[in-house]
């Protein structure tokens, strides 16, 4: 029995799923992707499924896995195709997502990639590698430690990182006469092109600091030459489970290796800077604007700090789940509250309409089929959080405005990491500081000290005029989770856990 998707079964499935109904044997590759996971499937390739959908030839997909085989090994044999399962209350809606066209593994073959990147079709480079895969030291700047980025300055040719390969491949354009590509970062960063940009701009000097004598230096044609616009992303997508590819079989009749779950919401605001050209997103739901600055603060704050928030209390609270712990009364009015602490500091002016933002987070929250895991959304607090709820709490702290909720946050961070392996299971989450966080943590210092080291390790408010005090602030909270978990955490704000 043929019984798994690919070009040759797409079109046997029932009807009410939906397939490619265009020639993707005409589609040529447009664009890279690096970090082909389940958030780029469900979100940025969707959009440019609809693109092709709409007769556009130009803009395939290249995705590149930048560690693990596991995407390549799932799809490859699938010709590049997967389910996207969106799921509410009402039920499930089936698409088969056609836009990737081939997958890449670089640690197999960093050659492959660098080909792929100087390929002249391939206008547009996208990533979504995740915070931590950006490489900065606690003061925001490139790692230059990071055996990663020494590896790449030696070995150039047979890069590991994302700036090694963005790197190289600009340089190889530039010595092959190739226009540059544009670099589209996806990641939940503030000023996510911007900080891109930095990083790489900061990467090229250093190699070429070792460059050879005659070598073109090539820092200053990547920060002049080489366009990185900033991008809102958003959709939430929860880790496909086993029960979930088994519930996707069952519907499809043959088998997907690796369906991706999701809400229906989506959005996606762009800064409209690519002088290589780009698929008429717009067309699609797609925010083209000249700043998406104040629309990644919103989300980076109110749905990602919330989220953050939601995550480690519903951890300490004994809740698996986003929607379970956001229909817990006393996270409920938490968030309410963290959020009316927050949206002081967004930008005003910019039409931002938080009231009606934040009653959809709270509908989107609520989405009891999606099952997201608040251990999950727990992973890599040290490198989500400053964007999430540092940034907001100082902007309070500088402001004279109330702040009380936000630092909560950080504190349940701090205990939830401390219960891996007491009240929470061992590596329930992880994070990139955990060596040294659980040698911290291990030490069970009074909370001001354990807050104060904690805050050292990740950088956190770091040089700050306000950190003495929002260590502080933090550490009052920690004392009381400490005592009695966040009921007293939550009675110490007037919230009263029923
Ligand atoms: C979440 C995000 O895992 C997390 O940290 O907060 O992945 C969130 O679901 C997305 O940013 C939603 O767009």
């Amino acid at each position: 029995m043929n019984s798994r998707l690919s070009n040759a079964t797409v079109a046997s499935l029932p009807g009410a799923v939906v397939i490619p109904r265009y020639d993707r044997g005409a589609v040529t590759p447009g664009i890279v992707h690096l970090g082909v996971g389940a958030f780029h499937r469900a979100h940025q390739a969707a959009y440019v499924d609809a693109c092709l959908a709409d007769g556009e030839t130009g803009w395939g997909i290249i995705g590149v896995s930048l560690r693990s085989p596991d995407t390549r090994d799932a799809l490859s044999p699938q010709d590049g195709l997967y389910t996207l399962a969106v799921r509410d209350s009402a039920g499930e809606r089936l698409q088969v997502i056609g836009s990737i066209l081939s997958l890449l593994v670089a640690p197999e073959d960093p050659g492959a990639v660098l080909a792929a990147l100087t390929d002249p079709r391939i206008r547009i480079v996208t990533l979504t590698i995740t915070e931590k895969a950006y490489l900065r030291a606690a003061d925001g700047s490139l790692d230059e430690n990071h055996p990663d980025i020494v590896h790449d300055l030696a070995n150039p040719g047979s890069p590991k990182t994302a700036h090694g390969f963005l790197t190289e491949a600009i340089a190889r354009r530039r010595a092959a006469g190739t226009p540059p590509f544009t670099v589209l970062c996806c990641d939940n960063l503030p000023a996510n092109g911007a900080t891109l940009h930095r990083l790489l701009v900061e990467f090229a000097k250093l190699r070429d600091a070792r460059a050879s004598a005659g070598d073109r230096p090539l820092a200053g044609y990547a920060a002049d030459d080489v366009a990185f616009p900033s991008s809102m992303v958003d959709r939430i997508v929860p880790a496909t489970t086993d029960a979930d590819r088994t519930r996707i079989a069952q519907e499809l009749g043959i088998e997907d290796a690796w369906p991706v779950m999701t809400e229906p919401f989506r959005q996606w605001v762009v800064e409209d800077r690519f002088p290589a050209g780009r698929p008429a997103w717009e067309k699609f739901g797609v925010t083209m604007v000249e700043d998406v600055g104040p629309f990644e603060d919103m989300k980076l704050r109110l749905l990602n700090g919330a989220h953050s928030g939601i995550a480690y209390l519903g951890l300490l609270s004994g809740h698996a789940t986003v929607d379970r712990a956001f229909a817990d009364p006393s996270i409920r009015q938490f968030v309410d509250a963290l959020w009316a602490e927050a949206i002081p500091t967004l930008p005003e002016g910019a039409g931002l309409d938080t009231a009606a933002y934040t009653a959809e987070l709270a509908e989107r929250f609520s989405n009891t089929a999606l099952a997201h895991r608040t251990a999950q959304i727990a992973n890599d607090g040290s490198q989500k959080l400053p964007q999430r709820i540092i940034a907001s709490a100082l902007e309070c702290l500088e402001a004279g405005t109330e702040l009380v909720h936000l630092t909560l946050v950080v504190a349940a961070w701090i205990e939830a990491c401390a219960a891996r392996g007491k009240t929470l299971p061992e590596g329930h989450f992880t994070d990139p500081l955990d060596a040294v966080l659980t040698a911290l943590l291990d030490q069970q210092l009074p909370a001001n000290e354990t807050v104060t080291a904690v805050f050292d390790l990740a950088g956190f408010a770091k040089d700050h005029a306000e950190r003495r005090t929002l260590i502080e602030l933090v550490a009052v909270h920690l004392v009381h989770l400490r005592r009695e978990g966040p009921v007293l955490a939550f009675a110490a704000l007037g919230i009263n856990s029923r």
